[in-house]
């Protein structure tokens, strides 16, 4: 058995299903993890959701924006933008399923992986994780927006999801602020400062960073004990010069890799 942590796929199904097949992928044998934007901005978020979903137990998410923004614009309260390329999968007979298979991922996994010389803790999430949280809470704050995203109220917190305020978490932050606060560190986030103020502007590489503000990955504390995967920044090209600390996106979607790591050796994986 296999563990392997792939990308941002954003509906490039062909060279997902190529990188699988370079590695033998078997479902009943092998494990896939994947680091958020299943969808959008690429050309076949129907048939890579429909793969994914049908990998059953053998599939890991963590959901990205866009996987959000898509869950907005189904239920009713996101605006579809110029550049999406959600159609197809809104029109599809099945969106409905899929939605709500999407709905049920998590925001955050956690796991531990066998390796040759014992084993590894992991973090995946999508974004990043603010300065002060340490693992215990990065999962419950997770689980927060987790428990809205399954639950009654679903509707109004994708409504209240859109924004970029507050600009700094507080354990006193309640409500739809405090859910959407958590949510674009896990899921948004490139640049903040020490204090964790967040930069949600800046998308380009380590030198674009705005005066004052770092990578979120030179804050973070959970490291070495975890090893974290991450996606959503493809201007890293998969560097971030840090032990333990994997950007995975290296920007399939923008005619550049999609890229793979099977966790119980590091060997990576390209198409
Ligand atoms: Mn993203």
């Amino acid at each position: 058995m296999s563990t392997y942590v792939i990308g941002d796929i954003q509906g490039c199904y062909k060279p997902l299903r190529r990188l699988l097949t370079t590695v033998d992928f078997d479902p009943l044998r092998d494990r896939l993890w994947c680091v958020g934007d299943l969808i959008n901005r690429g050309p076949k978020s129907l048939d890579t959701l429909r793969y994914l979903r049908d990998l059953g137990s053998s599939v890991t998410v963590v959901l990205g924006n866009h996987d959000l923004h898509f869950l907005a614009i189904y239920y009713g309260s996101g605006l579809y933008r110029g550049k999406d390329t959600l159609q197809e999968l809104l029109d599809a007979p099945d969106c409905e399923e899929l939605s709500d298979w999407l709905r049920h991922q998590p925001l955050a996994h956690f796991d531990c992986v066998e390796h040759r010389e014992g084993h590894q803790n992991y973090l995946m999430i999508h974004a990043g994780v603010a300065p002060k949280w340490t693992l215990e809470k990065t999962l419950e704050l997770a689980a927060e927006v987790e428990f809205t995203l399954q639950g009654p109220n679903f509707r109004e917190f994708l409504d209240q999801m859109y924004g970029d305020t507050p600009k700094r978490w507080k354990d006193k932050l309640v409500g739809y602020e405090r859910l959407r606060c958590i949510t674009n560190y896990l899921t948004r986030m490139r640049f903040c400062d020490e204090r964790g103020n967040l930069d949600l502007q800046v998308k380009e590489g380590l030198i674009a960073a705005p005066e004052g503000f770092h990578p979120w990955f030179e804050f973070e504390r959970l490291t070495p004990e975890t090893t974290i995967l991450f996606g959503h920044w493809a201007a890293l090209e998969g560097q971030t010069n840090r032990a333990h600390v994997y950007a995975m996106d290296t920007g399939c979607v923008w005619g550049r890799e999609l890229s793979m790591m099977r966790l119980e050796d590091h060997q990576l994986f390209s198409v």
